[in-house]
């Protein structure tokens, strides 16, 4: 039988700390509504911080307390798990959802330290997670990301770790990936996620979703 249900589309911006993230999913929900397009902003860890999981994530980014890198990666994990109903249901219902960071940050973060966990060991928890469908990674040298204003408190805001968070998204590229240079004006990134995220909401809107990720 035919359905006449469409679906929304997951659309996933992934980088850096300070390469325009949180901005861009914002640029992009509002032009989205503007269009027409029921559309919602989600991020990781972000909305689901009330959780319980989501406040041991915030207390321990803040430092306030101490985690086994194992322990942090897999609870960042169960962070996106608990979440997957509310985000199917969100997209079954035809909203598509903006999500700024998620299992790529996740894999490059961890991998990133310097305890080392290989790029295998860190993406196994998140296989079968809801896969996007289109993702853009916002790149750009992290010096430049710097001059935007310097890194924060939080535990990952410092520069050897951002160069090798850059590394591993290198690495976890794939071929269908939209990569933008982040160092363009917000208006020029902007204009070239909105026109890949229409082509992408069009084209999915009949599929099914996709619950294959690293599949
Ligand atoms: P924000 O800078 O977006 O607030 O993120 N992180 C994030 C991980 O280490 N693993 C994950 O799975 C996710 C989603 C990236 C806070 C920090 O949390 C890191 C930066
Ligand atoms: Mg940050």
């Amino acid at each position: 039988m035919l359905s006449r249900m469409t679906r929304g589309a997951f659309i996933l911006l992934e980088g850096g700390d300070r390469t325009g993230k949180s901005t861009q999913c914002r640029r992009l929900v509002e032009y989205l509504q503007g269009a027409g397009v029921a559309a919602q902003h989600r991020r990781f860890p972000g909305r689901y911080r009330t959780t319980t999981i989501g406040k041991m994530i915030d207390a321990y980014l803040a430092g306030s307390t101490q985690l086994d890198d194992r322990a942090i990666h897999l609870l960042f994990s169960a962070n996106r798990w608990e979440a997957v109903a509310d985000m199917k249901a969100a997209l079954q219902k035809g909203i598509t959802l903006v999500v700024d960071r998620y299992a790529y940050s996740g894999v490059a973060f961890s991998a990133a330290k310097v305890s080392g966990l290989s790029l295998h060991w860190c993406k196994q928890p998140d296989i079968g997670l809801l896969r996007p469908d289109l993702v853009c990674w916002l790149d750009m040298p992290v010096d430049a990301a710097t001059q935007r204003g310097a890194f924060g408190q939080e535990r990952y805001e410092r520069v050897d770790l951002q160069r090798r968070v850059r590394e591993y998204f290198a690495q976890l590229r794939e071929p269908d990936w939209l990569v933008l240079d982040a160092t363009q004006s917000v208006e020029t990134v902007h204009e070239a996620i909105a026109q890949h995220a229409v082509d992408v909401i069009a084209v999915c809107q009949h599929q099914p979703l996709r619950e294959d990720l690293w599949q």
